[in-house]
């Protein structure tokens, strides 16, 4: 009886604590040889690979052309099949054929892309708001809903089976992690301490530097549940590429609950908490 109670205890325990041991499904993360993009959890970032898609189709269609072309004019016009050149320098509906065309691919792909970047730049009302800070090098992240906050710091290769990674996510594991409810739209303050660093998540779609003395925001709804890998993407030292970024989205049951335990940890404000009932962890 009493080694079941301890166990429940301890059960209990590791329940509460803010740091949930690592056990969702890892989505977001470079893979050797991928090719691509990682999968999307963002309509942020469906929307970037379908315009890529987009964009792919329209290159590769003007170099095919463009190739076509010039192998044309290369066994048309050579000295041998063509002997006496042509002496004319001008062709008029040529030339507005050749400037009309790009004008009209431009506009075409404007049309597509200027709403995507409209989406990303045009920050909506957030529901839950993370102030994000580059530092030579980490990142520190405050919930200023709850007035907490802490530091994120990459985890050394023999730290990474403790808390719940593989081997293979080193360099993008940290020690602990932003954690933001599915579904639910994150606006997030993006600033540095010292130099310009950069916060992104592929899977969501989103980059933003981070510049001392200025704040810019980004935003982001995370639709899948999961654990999402990011890198600092702006070379800020000699540490640079080891101040990974790890974001685990939950459902919202788990996120009060997370949300109770930092509160707790990081003397956040108990007020803050929502009002709905934590979940019992049975
Ligand atoms: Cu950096």
């Amino acid at each position: 009886m009493r080694i079941l109670s301890t166990f429940l205890g301890l059960m209990a325990a590791t329940l509460a604590a803010p740091a949930i041991a690592q056990t969702a499904e890892t989505i977001g993360k470079p893979e050797p040889k991928g090719l691509g993009f990682q999968p999307a959890a963002t309509e942020l970032a469906r929307q970037i690979h379908s315009l890529d898609g987009l964009i792919l189709t329209i290159i590769t269609l003007i170099t095919v052309f463009v190739t076509a072309l010039l192998v044309f004019c290369i066994l048309r016009f050579n000295r041998r099949a063509n002997p006496t050149p042509g002496t004319f320098t001008h062709n008029t509906p040529l030339e507005i054929a050749w400037t009309v065309g790009p004008i009209l691919v431009l506009v075409l792909i404007g049309s597509f892309s200027l709403p995507v970047l409209f989406n990303q730049q045009e920050i909506p009302e957030g529901e839950v708001h993370i102030k994000v800070t580059g530092y030579q090098w980490y990142w520190g992240y405050e919930y200023t809903d709850h007035e907490f906050g802490f530091d994120s710091f990459m985890l050394a290769k023999e730290d990474l089976a403790a808390n719940g990674y593989n081997e293979d996510e080193y360099l993008l594991a940290t020690d602990t992690k932003v954690v933001v409810p599915v579904g639910k739209t994150v606006v997030m303050d993006v600033t540095g301490a010292d130099v310009i660093h950069s916060w992104t998540i592929p899977s969501f779609g989103v980059k933003q530097d981070a510049v001392p003395g200025r704040i810019a925001q980004l935003w982001f709804k995370a639709e899948k549940e999961g654990i999402f890998f990011g890198q600092c993407s702006e070379l800020c030292g000699k540490d640079h590429a080891y101040m990974p970024i790890t974001v685990e989205v939950v459902s919202e049951d788990k996120y009060n609950e997370w949300l109770k335990g930092a509160i707790e940890e990081y003397a956040g404000d108990m007020s803050t908490l929502p009002a709905i009932e934590v979940a019992s962890a049975d």
